[in-house]
């Protein structure tokens, strides 16, 4: 390999605290002389009105614990998801509904999103999920893209902070989630650091339960799976097991951890784990057949990405200036782990992420350096020194970086998203925190091209595309109305206990149900409200004052909410959603009496 550096010019610890801080300021590529590219950049990403974009991009609204829904290539927000959050404009984990207890008995009302993974059929989006983790609470959850809902959250036992999500291709099988801190499975005896441990959860694509866990020594920060579905892989930037940033960065080597998936689904057959948190846990080093391969690499890695025809898993080299490509199809039969190294190709300074064209073409995105470098795979691993094609300064200091369907068979190659950590001077100032950037950039030639920036809320980790055409015909708009839908005609209140009450209405231009009902103070009243519209868009919100709850029923759908009428009085309930002429009058009052008002009427 001669393209393998034996002097890689490594980030002291000294040195990262300085070549990780701020760097310059806008660059003179917005000069007057740039007026006709700057032209032909507007006329590529604009979206006239009334017309679609050609992707959806879903982009994880980090410590907000959302996904965020951009149109690409216009960078319109279209929506953002809850997930593991409230948010009561789409009545999402209010307290008294069906998801707030679902995100209440996960955990925190507020979650770290980084990694969103598309479920796969066939090695491409299928368009039916898409998965998002939660760093800050070891959890992961399932988003409903038929409704852009989170339909199932899920805790990993045993580990801290899931970071890297994927999807294992062709189909699904697993989800893949790392538990990226070292911390000790078993809480309940208090500090046990010898105890401490990390790996990777595999979990079952639609209840999201771990079905099994693989322990890696030291730590998983990024993964992927091979496209046939045999390997997991992680990054491992702490095989120190170290404890402070120093012991974390002492070694100039550090690995990617391949997981063979079928010999670990083999010992848990034979019986070979032990049963810990509710879940199987493989210890690879106890195993008949060999389960984990450690392959050492430069140094704190990050980013874990295996290249679109299945060949190459890339791990980005963040401390080191390499990306190092592991042929995948040589893991289990070199003897030396070394030689299962196709190439180490230099980059530049700090690369975080690596994301691929579909045409032989890799795109790394360096932290430090500001760049997404364009290189090429085929020379790199010829040992071509003319391996590097074209590199694009982003503003700043990219993290993730995705090439449109980068992560399926057949990444489309027009577009490369580079989601930057710093904007600096890119917006107009919102205070001493600033937005987040993002930049769209052509990839469609042999030059990229900038596009267009965008900022975002704080935040996104990375990204992953979807076609429209692919997604939107199988978006619901209006539903099938349940078997719980209140038809028309049938609002009522009944009483269902001694001081229970169960209210029933209907939801439509411009009209409540009941225009109002009562019940006695310390009852435990349920709403449930069918919106009986037959047209699309035509949600209604149901608010009732003082009581802090909020609904969104949308067309042919059945929402519920149960609370107890503890504050006596009149208390109207009205439309959120700006829906008629008559949205001001869609309304009614819940009027709750006290015992004596109840007393008088006997
Ligand atoms: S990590 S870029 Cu989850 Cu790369 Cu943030
Ligand atoms: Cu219904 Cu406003």
């Amino acid at each position: 390999m001669s393209n393998v550096r034996v002097h890689r010019p490594f980030l002291s610890a000294v040195v990262i605290a300085a070549a990780f801080a701020a760097i310059g300021s806008l660059s003179a590529c917005r000069g007057s002389h740039q007026q006709d590219a700057n032209a032909d950049a507007a006329r590529s990403v604009y979206v006239p009105v009334g017309k679609w974009d050609k992707y959806y991009a879903f982009l994880s609204g980090g410590q907000a614990g959302t996904v965020l829904v951009y149109g690409i290539p216009s960078g319109r927000l279209i929506r953002s998801i809850p997930v593991f959050e409230p948010r009561a404009q789409y009545g999402y984990a209010i307290p008294g509904t069906k998801t707030y207890e679902m995100l209440k008995a996960s955990g925190p009302l507020w979650g770290d999103s980084h990694h969103p993974a598309l479920s796969e059929t066939n090695g491409d989006y299928d368009g039916r999920w898409l998965y998002i983790n939660d760093k800050a609470n070891t959890r992961v959850a399932r988003i409903d893209l038929k409704r852009f809902e989170t339909a199932a959250i899920a805790t990993i036992p045993n580990f801290q902070a899931a970071h890297g999500t994927s999807v294992v291709p062709p189909d699904t099988k697993y989800v893949i989630v790392n538990g990226e801190f070292l911390a000790e499975p078993d809480k309940s005896h208090g500090v046990d650091v010898a105890a401490y441990k990390a790996g990777m959860a595999f979990l079952d694509p639609i209840t999201l339960q771990t079905r099994f866990e693989v322990l890696v020594p030291g730590n998983c920060d990024i993964n992927d799976a091979s496209k046939d579905g045999r390997w997991a892989f992680s990054t491992d930037y702490d095989t120190e097991k170290g404890l402070s940033v120093e012991d974390m960065i002492r070694n100039d080597e550090d690995a990617i951890a391949a997981i063979d998936i079928p010999a670990a689904e083999e010992a848990i057959s034979k019986g070979e784990f032990t049963s810990m948190g509710g879940t199987k846990v493989i210890d690879p080093t106890r195993t008949t057949k060999k389960v984990l391969y450690m392959i050492p690499v430069p140094k704190n890695p990050h980013g874990c990405d295996v290249s679109p025809d299945g060949k190459y898993v890339a791990a980005s080299g963040k401390l080191s200036p390499t990306v190092t490509l592991i042929d995948i199809s040589k893991i289990d039969k070199v003897k030396n782990l070394r030689d299962a190294i196709a190439a180490q190709p230099e980059v530049g300074m700090g690369p975080l992420h690596t994301t691929w064209d579909g045409r032989g073409n890799a795109y790394t995105s360096l932290f430090i350096d500001s760049q997404i470098v364009k290189w090429n795979v085929a020379r790199a691993v010829a040992g071509d020194p003319n391996y590097v094609i074209d590199r694009m300064d982003v503003h700043y200091n990219p993290g993730h970086t995705y090439a449109a369907l980068g992560r399926t068979r057949h990444p489309s190659g027009d577009y490369l998203l580079a989601l930057n950590k710093l904007s600096k001077d890119m917006f107009i100032p919102v205070g001493p925190s600033m937005p987040e950037s993002q930049e769209l950039i052509d990839i469609s030639g042999d030059k990229m091209r900038m596009l267009l920036d965008f900022p975002a809320e704080p935040e996104p980790h990375d990204a992953a595309f979807i076609r429209v055409s692919d997604l939107a015909p199988k978006v619901a708009q209006v539903e099938q109305p349940g078997p719980d839908a209140i038809a028309e005609g049938k609002s009522r209140i009944e009483q269902v206990g001694p001081h229970e009450y169960h209210v029933y209405m209907t939801v439509i231009r411009s009209k409540f149900g009941l225009d109002a009902f009562t019940v006695h103070q310390g009852d435990k009243v349920t709403i449930t409200l069918s919106n009986i519209e037959t047209v699309k868009d035509m949600t209604h919100g149901f608010a009732l004052e003082d009581y802090g709850i909020n609904l969104a029923i949308d067309p042919g759908q059945t929402r519920e909410v149960t609370f107890i009428a503890d504050k006596p009085g009149t208390h109207w309930y009205y439309c959120t959603w700006f829906c008629s002429a008559l949205h001001l009058e869609m309304r009614g009052r819940m009027l709750v009496e006290t015992a004596g008002q109840q007393e008088a009427h006997r």
